[in-house]
Protein backbone atom coordinates (compact mmCIF):
# COMPACT_ATOMS: atom_id res chain seq x y z
CA UNK A 1 0.00 0.00 0.00
CA UNK A 2 1.48 3.37 -0.89
CA UNK A 3 2.45 5.06 1.87
CA UNK A 4 0.04 8.51 3.21
CA UNK A 5 1.33 11.70 2.60
CA UNK A 6 -0.03 15.00 3.97
CA UNK A 7 1.01 18.60 3.87
CA UNK A 8 0.75 19.00 7.73
CA UNK A 9 0.57 16.22 10.85
CA UNK A 10 -0.53 17.57 13.80
CA UNK A 11 -0.24 16.02 16.88
CA UNK A 12 -2.63 16.88 19.50
CA UNK A 13 -6.54 17.95 19.05
CA UNK A 14 -6.13 20.96 21.82
CA UNK A 15 -7.00 24.30 21.46
CA UNK A 16 -4.14 24.80 19.03
CA UNK A 17 -4.11 21.45 17.01
CA UNK A 18 -8.00 22.12 16.37
CA UNK A 19 -7.22 25.29 15.37
CA UNK A 20 -4.18 25.07 13.07
CA UNK A 21 -6.38 22.00 11.19
CA UNK A 22 -9.00 24.53 10.36
CA UNK A 23 -6.11 27.03 9.10
CA UNK A 24 -4.17 24.18 7.45
CA UNK A 25 -7.74 23.27 5.21
CA UNK A 26 -8.02 27.36 4.68
CA UNK A 27 -4.51 27.00 3.23
CA UNK A 28 -6.00 24.33 0.62
CA UNK A 29 -3.55 21.85 2.12
CA UNK A 30 -4.37 18.25 3.77
CA UNK A 31 -3.93 17.61 7.22
CA UNK A 32 -4.00 14.89 10.02
CA UNK A 33 -4.45 15.42 13.43
CA UNK A 34 -3.30 12.70 16.19
CA UNK A 35 -5.07 12.98 19.11
CA UNK A 36 -4.29 10.19 22.04
CA UNK A 37 -8.02 10.89 23.74
CA UNK A 38 -10.93 9.95 22.34
CA UNK A 39 -12.21 13.34 22.06
CA UNK A 40 -10.75 17.02 21.21
CA UNK A 41 -9.87 19.47 23.57
CA UNK A 42 -6.42 18.66 25.50
CA UNK A 43 -5.58 20.01 28.47
CA UNK A 44 -9.77 20.64 29.36
CA UNK A 45 -10.36 17.17 28.32
CA UNK A 46 -8.00 15.66 30.80
CA UNK A 47 -8.25 17.92 33.78
CA UNK A 48 -11.83 16.50 34.76
CA UNK A 49 -10.42 17.07 38.54
CA UNK A 50 -13.45 18.27 40.86
CA UNK A 51 -13.06 22.13 41.10
CA UNK A 52 -11.28 22.51 37.93
CA UNK A 53 -11.97 25.78 36.06
CA UNK A 54 -9.94 28.43 33.93
CA UNK A 55 -8.01 31.44 36.06
CA UNK A 56 -8.54 33.37 32.50
CA UNK A 57 -12.01 35.41 32.56
CA UNK A 58 -14.60 33.14 30.35
CA UNK A 59 -14.84 36.03 27.58
CA UNK A 60 -11.32 35.97 27.24
CA UNK A 61 -10.94 32.51 27.17
CA UNK A 62 -12.17 31.78 23.63
CA UNK A 63 -11.26 32.04 19.90
CA UNK A 64 -11.32 34.83 18.18
CA UNK A 65 -10.49 33.73 14.50
CA UNK A 66 -14.62 33.34 13.75
CA UNK A 67 -16.42 36.58 14.85
CA UNK A 68 -19.51 34.42 14.80
CA UNK A 69 -18.35 31.94 16.91
CA UNK A 70 -17.43 34.88 19.58
CA UNK A 71 -20.98 36.08 19.17
CA UNK A 72 -23.10 33.06 19.27
CA UNK A 73 -21.13 31.29 22.16
CA UNK A 74 -22.27 32.63 25.75
CA UNK A 75 -20.18 31.63 29.02
CA UNK A 76 -22.56 31.24 32.06
CA UNK A 77 -19.51 32.18 34.66
CA UNK A 78 -16.99 34.57 34.83
CA UNK A 79 -14.76 32.26 34.99
CA UNK A 80 -15.47 28.77 32.86
CA UNK A 81 -15.86 25.66 34.83
CA UNK A 82 -13.78 22.55 33.06
CA UNK A 83 -17.33 20.84 31.52
CA UNK A 84 -18.28 23.82 29.62
CA UNK A 85 -14.73 24.63 28.31
CA UNK A 86 -14.93 21.10 26.65
CA UNK A 87 -18.28 21.63 25.63
CA UNK A 88 -17.21 24.90 24.04
CA UNK A 89 -14.54 23.07 22.44
CA UNK A 90 -16.38 20.50 20.75
CA UNK A 91 -18.98 23.02 19.72
CA UNK A 92 -15.71 24.42 17.39
CA UNK A 93 -15.11 20.64 16.24
CA UNK A 94 -18.62 20.22 15.11
CA UNK A 95 -19.12 23.60 14.02
CA UNK A 96 -15.91 23.46 11.78
CA UNK A 97 -16.58 19.92 10.99
CA UNK A 98 -12.93 19.62 12.39
CA UNK A 99 -13.27 15.65 13.99
CA UNK A 100 -13.34 13.80 10.45
CA UNK A 101 -9.26 14.87 10.28
CA UNK A 102 -8.83 13.80 13.89
CA UNK A 103 -7.48 10.65 14.36
CA UNK A 104 -8.70 10.00 18.06
CA UNK A 105 -6.92 7.16 20.59
CA UNK A 106 -4.19 7.40 18.38
CA UNK A 107 -1.00 8.54 20.00
CA UNK A 108 2.27 9.55 18.08
CA UNK A 109 5.06 7.31 19.09
CA UNK A 110 7.93 8.51 16.37
CA UNK A 111 8.54 11.63 14.10
CA UNK A 112 11.67 10.96 12.40
CA UNK A 113 12.95 13.90 9.47
CA UNK A 114 13.59 11.88 6.31
CA UNK A 115 16.64 14.11 4.86
CA UNK A 116 16.16 12.65 1.30
CA UNK A 117 12.58 12.88 0.93
CA UNK A 118 12.20 16.35 3.36
CA UNK A 119 9.72 14.68 5.02
CA UNK A 120 8.62 13.47 8.37
CA UNK A 121 7.65 10.17 8.73
CA UNK A 122 5.13 10.08 11.80
CA UNK A 123 4.53 6.77 13.41
CA UNK A 124 1.45 5.94 15.72
CA UNK A 125 1.06 3.33 18.27
CA UNK A 126 -2.04 2.42 15.77
CA UNK A 127 -0.20 1.39 13.17
CA UNK A 128 -0.29 4.65 11.07
CA UNK A 129 2.81 5.55 9.31
CA UNK A 130 2.49 9.14 7.70
CA UNK A 131 4.86 11.06 5.57
CA UNK A 132 4.28 14.88 6.61
CA UNK A 133 5.84 17.84 4.89
CA UNK A 134 5.23 19.69 8.01
CA UNK A 135 5.16 18.51 11.72
CA UNK A 136 3.00 20.21 14.04
CA UNK A 137 3.37 19.69 18.06
CA UNK A 138 0.36 21.22 19.24
CA UNK A 139 0.97 18.95 22.74
CA UNK A 140 0.25 21.55 25.28
CA UNK A 141 2.74 23.16 27.75
CA UNK A 142 0.53 21.06 30.62
CA UNK A 143 -0.24 17.41 29.37
CA UNK A 144 2.69 14.97 30.46
CA UNK A 145 0.97 14.29 34.11
CA UNK A 146 4.01 14.20 37.04
CA UNK A 147 2.97 11.21 39.44
CA UNK A 148 6.60 11.14 41.50
CA UNK A 149 8.36 8.11 42.01
CA UNK A 150 6.84 7.19 45.43
CA UNK A 151 8.15 3.69 46.40
CA UNK A 152 5.45 1.64 47.75
CA UNK A 153 2.61 2.95 45.10
CA UNK A 154 1.96 -0.11 43.32
CA UNK A 155 1.12 -1.61 47.24
CA UNK A 156 -1.51 0.79 47.74
CA UNK A 157 -4.67 -1.06 47.90
CA UNK A 158 -6.67 1.96 47.59
CA UNK A 159 -7.63 3.85 44.73
CA UNK A 160 -5.12 6.91 43.50
CA UNK A 161 -5.84 9.48 41.07
CA UNK A 162 -4.21 12.18 39.50
CA UNK A 163 -6.05 15.62 38.56
CA UNK A 164 -4.30 15.79 35.04
CA UNK A 165 -5.73 12.62 33.91
CA UNK A 166 -9.21 12.76 35.53
CA UNK A 167 -11.42 9.58 34.92
CA UNK A 168 -14.42 10.56 32.72
CA UNK A 169 -17.26 9.46 34.89
CA UNK A 170 -16.35 11.60 37.42
CA UNK A 171 -15.24 9.81 41.21
CA UNK A 172 -17.45 10.10 44.21
CA UNK A 173 -15.89 10.34 47.51
CA UNK A 174 -18.21 10.15 49.66
CA UNK A 175 -17.70 8.27 52.84
CA UNK A 176 -14.31 8.27 52.06
CA UNK A 177 -10.48 8.87 53.86
CA UNK A 178 -9.14 11.00 51.09
CA UNK A 179 -5.39 12.34 51.25
CA UNK A 180 -4.47 15.04 48.29
CA UNK A 181 -0.53 15.87 47.84
CA UNK A 182 0.34 19.04 46.37
CA UNK A 183 -1.06 22.58 46.82
CA UNK A 184 -0.15 23.79 43.57
CA UNK A 185 -3.60 25.41 41.56
CA UNK A 186 -5.24 21.98 40.78
CA UNK A 187 -5.06 21.13 44.74
CA UNK A 188 -6.40 24.50 45.28
CA UNK A 189 -9.29 24.39 43.20
CA UNK A 190 -9.85 20.60 44.03
CA UNK A 191 -9.78 20.70 47.77
CA UNK A 192 -13.02 22.49 48.19
CA UNK A 193 -14.88 20.55 46.54
CA UNK A 194 -13.22 16.84 47.60
CA UNK A 195 -13.55 18.54 51.10
CA UNK A 196 -17.47 18.83 50.85
CA UNK A 197 -17.96 14.96 50.14
CA UNK A 198 -14.89 13.47 51.17
CA UNK A 199 -15.45 11.61 55.20
CA UNK A 200 -11.70 13.21 55.91
CA UNK A 201 -9.59 15.14 53.87
CA UNK A 202 -6.06 15.21 54.32
CA UNK A 203 -3.97 17.07 52.49
CA UNK A 204 0.22 16.94 52.23
CA UNK A 205 1.54 20.35 51.19
CA UNK A 206 5.49 20.86 50.51
CA UNK A 207 4.83 24.49 49.73
CA UNK A 208 2.57 26.68 50.37
CA UNK A 209 1.22 29.01 47.46
CA UNK A 210 -0.63 32.25 47.11
CA UNK A 211 -4.09 31.95 46.01
CA UNK A 212 -6.08 35.19 45.35
CA UNK A 213 -10.36 35.15 45.37
CA UNK A 214 -11.74 34.59 42.46
CA UNK A 215 -15.31 36.28 43.26
CA UNK A 216 -16.70 33.83 40.76
CA UNK A 217 -20.47 34.94 39.44
CA UNK A 218 -22.75 34.21 36.52
CA UNK A 219 -21.69 36.20 33.78
CA UNK A 220 -23.99 39.51 33.48
CA UNK A 221 -25.70 39.40 29.83
CA UNK A 222 -25.33 43.48 29.99
CA UNK A 223 -21.82 42.98 30.09
CA UNK A 224 -21.90 40.00 27.58
CA UNK A 225 -23.74 42.53 25.45
CA UNK A 226 -21.21 45.04 26.00
CA UNK A 227 -18.49 42.77 25.41
CA UNK A 228 -19.68 41.34 22.21
CA UNK A 229 -20.38 44.61 20.86
CA UNK A 230 -17.11 45.75 21.46
CA UNK A 231 -15.10 42.28 21.25
CA UNK A 232 -12.58 43.45 18.37
CA UNK A 233 -10.98 46.80 20.04
CA UNK A 234 -10.96 44.29 23.26
CA UNK A 235 -9.24 41.59 21.64
CA UNK A 236 -6.87 44.09 19.86
CA UNK A 237 -6.37 46.01 23.62
CA UNK A 238 -5.75 42.83 25.19
CA UNK A 239 -2.88 42.11 23.25
CA UNK A 240 -1.48 45.06 24.39
CA UNK A 241 -1.15 43.73 28.15
CA UNK A 242 1.81 41.42 29.16
CA UNK A 243 0.16 38.19 29.51
CA UNK A 244 -2.35 38.89 26.51
CA UNK A 245 -5.49 40.21 28.83
CA UNK A 246 -7.24 42.51 29.51
CA UNK A 247 -6.98 42.87 33.08
CA UNK A 248 -5.15 46.10 34.21
CA UNK A 249 -1.77 46.30 35.16
CA UNK A 250 -0.95 50.18 36.28
CA UNK A 251 2.16 51.95 34.89
CA UNK A 252 3.34 52.95 37.70
CA UNK A 253 6.25 51.37 39.26
CA UNK A 254 6.78 50.48 43.02
CA UNK A 255 7.38 53.16 45.49
CA UNK A 256 5.51 56.12 43.47
CA UNK A 257 3.02 55.97 45.90
CA UNK A 258 3.45 55.86 49.57
CA UNK A 259 2.57 52.64 51.42
CA UNK A 260 -0.85 53.65 52.41
CA UNK A 261 -2.00 53.91 48.68
CA UNK A 262 -0.23 50.87 48.13
CA UNK A 263 -2.75 48.41 50.75
CA UNK A 264 -5.39 50.44 49.12
CA UNK A 265 -4.83 49.45 46.07
CA UNK A 266 -4.44 45.60 46.95
CA UNK A 267 -7.43 45.96 48.98
CA UNK A 268 -8.86 47.06 45.72
CA UNK A 269 -7.73 44.44 43.44
CA UNK A 270 -8.37 41.59 45.95
CA UNK A 271 -12.04 42.57 46.23
CA UNK A 272 -11.76 42.62 42.14
CA UNK A 273 -10.39 39.06 42.15
CA UNK A 274 -8.60 37.31 39.66
CA UNK A 275 -4.99 38.10 38.00
CA UNK A 276 -5.06 42.15 38.58
CA UNK A 277 -3.69 41.91 41.97
CA UNK A 278 -0.18 41.62 40.62
CA UNK A 279 -1.33 44.07 38.50
CA UNK A 280 -1.04 46.63 41.14
CA UNK A 281 1.84 48.13 39.55
CA UNK A 282 4.00 47.33 36.68
CA UNK A 283 7.66 45.61 38.35
CA UNK A 284 6.03 43.40 41.08
CA UNK A 285 8.02 40.85 39.33
CA UNK A 286 10.68 42.64 39.55
CA UNK A 287 11.23 44.66 42.64
CA UNK A 288 11.59 42.63 45.32
CA UNK A 289 10.23 45.27 48.31
CA UNK A 290 6.77 45.70 46.44
CA UNK A 291 6.04 42.54 45.93
CA UNK A 292 7.02 41.62 50.08
CA UNK A 293 4.18 43.86 50.42
CA UNK A 294 2.05 42.54 48.19
CA UNK A 295 2.92 38.95 49.64
CA UNK A 296 1.90 40.08 52.69
CA UNK A 297 -1.37 41.23 52.07
CA UNK A 298 -1.75 38.26 51.34
CA UNK A 299 -0.35 36.26 54.24
CA UNK A 300 -2.82 38.43 56.20
CA UNK A 301 -5.67 37.61 54.53
CA UNK A 302 -4.40 33.78 54.90
CA UNK A 303 -4.51 34.65 58.75
CA UNK A 304 -7.84 36.08 58.90
CA UNK A 305 -9.43 33.47 57.29
CA UNK A 306 -8.22 30.72 58.67
CA UNK A 307 -9.13 29.46 62.19
CA UNK A 308 -6.39 27.84 63.61
CA UNK A 309 -3.21 30.19 63.85
CA UNK A 310 -0.79 27.08 63.61
CA UNK A 311 -2.56 26.30 60.29
CA UNK A 312 -2.73 29.39 58.73
CA UNK A 313 1.66 29.72 59.18
CA UNK A 314 1.57 26.77 57.62
CA UNK A 315 -0.55 27.87 54.78
CA UNK A 316 1.02 31.11 54.26
CA UNK A 317 3.65 31.53 51.86
CA UNK A 318 7.19 32.69 52.11
CA UNK A 319 8.41 32.59 48.60
CA UNK A 320 7.92 35.65 45.98
CA UNK A 321 4.44 36.30 45.04
CA UNK A 322 3.62 35.69 41.51
CA UNK A 323 7.24 33.10 41.04
CA UNK A 324 4.85 30.51 40.64
CA UNK A 325 1.74 30.87 38.75
CA UNK A 326 -0.64 33.11 41.06
CA UNK A 327 -3.88 30.79 42.24
CA UNK A 328 -6.89 32.18 41.48
CA UNK A 329 -9.40 30.28 44.25
CA UNK A 330 -13.13 29.54 45.71
CA UNK A 331 -13.06 29.12 49.29
CA UNK A 332 -9.63 27.27 49.41
CA UNK A 333 -8.55 28.99 52.80
CA UNK A 334 -11.85 28.23 54.56
CA UNK A 335 -11.71 24.75 53.62
CA UNK A 336 -8.87 24.47 56.28
CA UNK A 337 -11.65 25.72 58.88
CA UNK A 338 -13.64 22.42 58.52
CA UNK A 339 -13.78 19.79 60.97
CA UNK A 340 -13.37 16.99 58.35
CA UNK A 341 -10.22 18.80 56.50
CA UNK A 342 -6.58 18.23 58.14
CA UNK A 343 -3.33 19.71 57.04
CA UNK A 344 -0.08 17.97 57.39
CA UNK A 345 3.32 20.05 56.00
CA UNK A 346 6.04 17.75 54.41
CA UNK A 347 8.53 20.67 54.25
CA UNK A 348 10.75 18.81 56.08
CA UNK A 349 9.97 15.44 56.48
CA UNK A 350 9.08 13.92 52.69
CA UNK A 351 6.34 11.20 51.70
CA UNK A 352 8.93 8.37 52.61
CA UNK A 353 6.71 5.97 50.99
CA UNK A 354 3.18 4.56 50.19
CA UNK A 355 1.79 1.62 51.82
CA UNK A 356 -0.66 -1.18 51.16
CA UNK A 357 -3.33 1.28 53.77
CA UNK A 358 -1.99 4.88 52.82
CA UNK A 359 1.50 6.75 53.75
CA UNK A 360 4.76 7.10 55.71
CA UNK A 361 6.17 10.69 56.27
CA UNK A 362 8.16 11.92 59.65
CA UNK A 363 7.54 8.62 60.52
CA UNK A 364 3.80 8.32 61.03
CA UNK A 365 1.32 6.61 59.10
CA UNK A 366 -1.86 7.69 57.26
CA UNK A 367 -4.90 5.37 56.44
CA UNK A 368 -6.69 6.15 53.03
CA UNK A 369 -9.07 4.75 50.59
CA UNK A 370 -8.06 7.28 47.64
CA UNK A 371 -5.05 9.29 47.40
CA UNK A 372 -5.22 12.27 44.61
CA UNK A 373 -1.64 13.53 43.45
CA UNK A 374 -2.10 16.98 42.16
CA UNK A 375 2.01 17.22 41.44
CA UNK A 376 1.85 18.82 38.30
CA UNK A 377 3.19 18.01 35.66
CA UNK A 378 6.27 17.68 33.30
CA UNK A 379 6.06 21.10 31.59
CA UNK A 380 6.72 22.44 28.49
CA UNK A 381 8.73 20.09 27.12
CA UNK A 382 7.26 16.82 28.92
CA UNK A 383 5.33 15.42 26.23
CA UNK A 384 7.71 16.63 23.23
CA UNK A 385 10.22 14.64 25.12
CA UNK A 386 8.05 11.14 25.24
CA UNK A 387 7.75 11.16 21.51
CA UNK A 388 10.88 9.77 19.65
CA UNK A 389 11.49 13.11 17.47
CA UNK A 390 14.42 12.65 15.28
CA UNK A 391 15.60 15.39 13.21
CA UNK A 392 18.49 15.66 10.74
CA UNK A 393 21.16 12.94 10.78
CA UNK A 394 19.03 11.51 13.05
CA UNK A 395 19.76 13.73 16.12
CA UNK A 396 17.12 13.17 18.89
CA UNK A 397 15.10 16.15 20.32
CA UNK A 398 15.95 14.98 23.59
CA UNK A 399 19.79 14.61 22.87
CA UNK A 400 19.66 18.02 21.78
CA UNK A 401 17.92 19.61 24.65
CA UNK A 402 19.87 17.47 27.70
CA UNK A 403 20.97 20.31 28.96
CA UNK A 404 17.14 22.43 28.54
CA UNK A 405 15.27 23.23 25.46
CA UNK A 406 16.67 25.53 22.85
CA UNK A 407 14.73 27.25 20.40
CA UNK A 408 14.06 30.03 18.01
CA UNK A 409 11.13 31.94 19.30
CA UNK A 410 9.69 28.79 21.23
CA UNK A 411 8.34 27.69 17.51
CA UNK A 412 11.25 26.27 15.65
CA UNK A 413 14.91 24.40 16.52
CA UNK A 414 17.57 23.89 14.83
CA UNK A 415 18.13 20.48 13.14
CA UNK A 416 14.33 20.03 13.09
CA UNK A 417 13.23 21.39 9.70
CA UNK A 418 9.76 22.16 9.10
CA UNK A 419 8.65 21.22 12.93
CA UNK A 420 6.82 23.82 14.62
CA UNK A 421 6.31 23.89 18.49
CA UNK A 422 2.88 25.87 19.38
CA UNK A 423 3.70 27.69 22.57
CA UNK A 424 6.80 26.04 22.72
CA UNK A 425 9.72 26.81 25.20
CA UNK A 426 10.88 29.86 24.73
CA UNK A 427 7.66 31.70 23.61
CA UNK A 428 5.25 33.46 25.91
CA UNK A 429 2.67 30.67 26.23
CA UNK A 430 2.30 29.45 30.07
CA UNK A 431 2.23 33.65 31.27
CA UNK A 432 -0.44 34.13 28.71
CA UNK A 433 -3.77 34.14 28.07
CA UNK A 434 -3.01 30.63 26.53
CA UNK A 435 -6.05 31.03 23.75
CA UNK A 436 -4.26 34.34 21.87
CA UNK A 437 -1.07 32.86 22.18
CA UNK A 438 -1.93 30.04 20.43
CA UNK A 439 -3.71 31.99 17.92
CA UNK A 440 -0.96 33.68 16.98
CA UNK A 441 1.45 30.43 17.04
CA UNK A 442 -0.70 28.90 14.63
CA UNK A 443 -1.46 32.23 12.11
CA UNK A 444 2.39 32.57 12.37
CA UNK A 445 3.31 29.04 11.15
CA UNK A 446 0.55 29.55 8.63
CA UNK A 447 1.86 32.67 7.10
CA UNK A 448 5.54 30.90 7.10
CA UNK A 449 3.60 27.63 5.78
CA UNK A 450 2.32 29.95 2.65
CA UNK A 451 5.85 31.98 2.77
CA UNK A 452 7.55 28.92 1.23
CA UNK A 453 4.84 27.67 -0.72
CA UNK A 454 5.03 31.34 -2.56
CA UNK A 455 8.70 31.09 -2.83
CA UNK A 456 8.52 27.58 -4.06
CA UNK A 457 10.34 26.49 -1.36
CA UNK A 458 10.63 23.48 0.87
CA UNK A 459 12.08 24.07 3.89
CA UNK A 460 12.47 26.16 7.23
CA UNK A 461 14.83 25.99 10.03
CA UNK A 462 16.53 28.74 12.48
CA UNK A 463 20.29 29.37 12.25
CA UNK A 464 22.35 28.73 14.52
CA UNK A 465 23.48 32.07 16.02
CA UNK A 466 19.79 32.78 15.74
CA UNK A 467 18.76 30.31 18.24
CA UNK A 468 21.69 30.97 20.39
CA UNK A 469 21.06 34.97 20.49
CA UNK A 470 16.99 33.70 21.24
CA UNK A 471 18.27 31.29 24.21
CA UNK A 472 20.30 34.25 25.79
CA UNK A 473 17.56 36.75 25.21
CA UNK A 474 14.94 34.44 27.02
CA UNK A 475 17.49 34.29 30.00
CA UNK A 476 18.45 37.21 30.31
CA UNK A 477 15.04 38.60 30.52
CA UNK A 478 13.92 36.34 32.81
CA UNK A 479 17.10 36.96 35.06
CA UNK A 480 16.30 40.19 35.30
CA UNK A 481 13.19 39.54 36.75
CA UNK A 482 12.26 37.08 40.48
CA UNK A 483 11.16 34.28 38.31
CA UNK A 484 14.35 31.76 38.57
CA UNK A 485 14.20 32.64 42.80
CA UNK A 486 11.69 29.74 43.52
CA UNK A 487 11.32 26.24 42.03
CA UNK A 488 8.61 26.44 39.94
CA UNK A 489 7.04 24.33 37.18
CA UNK A 490 8.37 27.13 34.23
CA UNK A 491 12.09 26.18 35.51
CA UNK A 492 11.06 22.41 35.48
CA UNK A 493 12.29 22.47 39.45
CA UNK A 494 9.23 20.16 40.05
CA UNK A 495 10.67 17.09 38.16
CA UNK A 496 13.51 15.49 40.02
CA UNK A 497 16.84 15.37 37.13
CA UNK A 498 14.77 18.01 34.98
CA UNK A 499 17.55 20.19 33.81
CA UNK A 500 16.64 24.08 35.81
CA UNK A 501 15.91 26.38 32.67
CA UNK A 502 13.48 29.23 33.02
CA UNK A 503 11.03 27.92 29.54
CA UNK A 504 8.49 30.60 29.14
CA UNK A 505 9.12 34.17 27.39
CA UNK A 506 7.95 36.75 29.64
CA UNK A 507 5.95 39.64 27.83
CA UNK A 508 3.70 39.00 24.96
CA UNK A 509 3.41 41.99 23.29
CA UNK A 510 7.55 42.19 22.80
CA UNK A 511 7.07 38.87 21.26
CA UNK A 512 4.66 39.51 19.05
CA UNK A 513 5.93 42.69 17.90
CA UNK A 514 9.66 40.61 17.23
CA UNK A 515 7.80 37.82 15.67
CA UNK A 516 6.19 40.67 13.30
CA UNK A 517 10.03 42.17 12.32
CA UNK A 518 11.07 38.89 11.92
CA UNK A 519 8.63 38.15 9.42
CA UNK A 520 9.37 41.27 7.70
CA UNK A 521 12.74 41.06 7.46
CA UNK A 522 12.43 37.82 5.44
CA UNK A 523 11.97 35.59 8.12
CA UNK A 524 15.32 36.92 9.16
CA UNK A 525 17.06 34.12 11.76
CA UNK A 526 15.36 31.27 9.66
CA UNK A 527 17.16 29.12 6.94
CA UNK A 528 14.92 28.85 4.03
CA UNK A 529 15.39 26.23 0.88
O1 LIG B 1 0.74 21.69 39.53
P1 LIG B 1 1.85 22.52 40.33
P2 LIG B 1 -0.80 22.02 39.27
N1 LIG B 1 5.84 15.34 47.09
O2 LIG B 1 3.16 22.05 39.78
C1 LIG B 1 3.54 19.29 44.84
C2 LIG B 1 -2.16 25.18 35.40
N2 LIG B 1 -3.47 25.02 35.94
O3 LIG B 1 -1.38 20.91 38.50
O4 LIG B 1 5.58 23.36 45.16
C3 LIG B 1 5.01 16.27 47.59
O5 LIG B 1 1.58 23.94 40.35
C4 LIG B 1 4.21 20.60 44.55
O6 LIG B 1 5.01 20.99 45.63
P3 LIG B 1 6.24 22.05 45.37
C5 LIG B 1 -1.55 26.40 36.05
O7 LIG B 1 -0.76 27.07 35.10
C6 LIG B 1 -4.34 25.92 35.49
O8 LIG B 1 -1.47 22.43 40.52
O9 LIG B 1 6.96 21.55 44.13
N3 LIG B 1 4.47 17.25 46.87
C7 LIG B 1 3.00 21.48 44.32
O10 LIG B 1 2.42 21.90 45.52
C8 LIG B 1 -0.73 25.76 37.11
O11 LIG B 1 0.32 26.56 37.56
C9 LIG B 1 -5.57 25.90 35.98
O12 LIG B 1 7.04 21.96 46.59
C10 LIG B 1 4.78 17.30 45.58
C11 LIG B 1 2.03 20.53 43.62
O13 LIG B 1 2.45 19.22 43.94
C12 LIG B 1 -0.28 24.50 36.41
O14 LIG B 1 -1.40 24.06 35.69
C13 LIG B 1 -5.95 24.99 36.95
C14 LIG B 1 5.63 16.37 44.97
C15 LIG B 1 2.07 20.68 42.13
O15 LIG B 1 1.66 21.98 41.81
C16 LIG B 1 0.14 23.38 37.29
O16 LIG B 1 -0.74 23.31 38.40
C17 LIG B 1 -5.04 24.07 37.39
C18 LIG B 1 6.17 15.35 45.79
N4 LIG B 1 7.02 14.44 45.31
C19 LIG B 1 -3.79 24.09 36.86
N5 LIG B 1 5.74 16.67 43.67
C20 LIG B 1 -6.44 26.91 35.43
O17 LIG B 1 -7.17 27.51 36.13
C21 LIG B 1 4.99 17.78 43.46
N6 LIG B 1 4.42 18.16 44.62
C22 LIG B 1 -6.35 27.21 33.98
Amino acid sequence: MAEEQVDIAIVGAGFAGMYMLHRARGMGLTAVVFETGDGVGGTWYWNRYPGARCDVESMEYSYQFDDALQQDWSWSERYAAQPEILRYANHVADQFDLKRDIRFETKVTAAHFDATTGRWQVTTDQGDTVAATHLVMATGCLSSANVPHFQGLEDFAGDWYHTGRWPKDGVDFTGKRVAVIGTGSSAIQSIPVIARQAAHLTVFQRTPNYAVPAHNHPVDPERETWFKANYKDLREKAKEGRSGQLYSVRDLPWGSEPLEAAEAEFAKRWEIGGFCYLGAYADLLVNKEGNEVAAEFVRAKIRETVNDPATADLLCPTSVIGCKRLCVDIGYFETYNRDNVSLVDISKAPIERLTETGLITGGKAYDFDAIVFATGFDAMTGSLNKIDIRGRSGLPLTEKWEAGPRTYLGLTTVGFPNLFLITGPGSPSVLTNMLPTIEQHVDYVSDIIEHLRRHGQSTIEPEQDAEDAWVDHVNAIAGGTLYPSCNSWYLGANVPGKPRVFMPYPGFPAYVKKCREIAAAGYEGFRLE
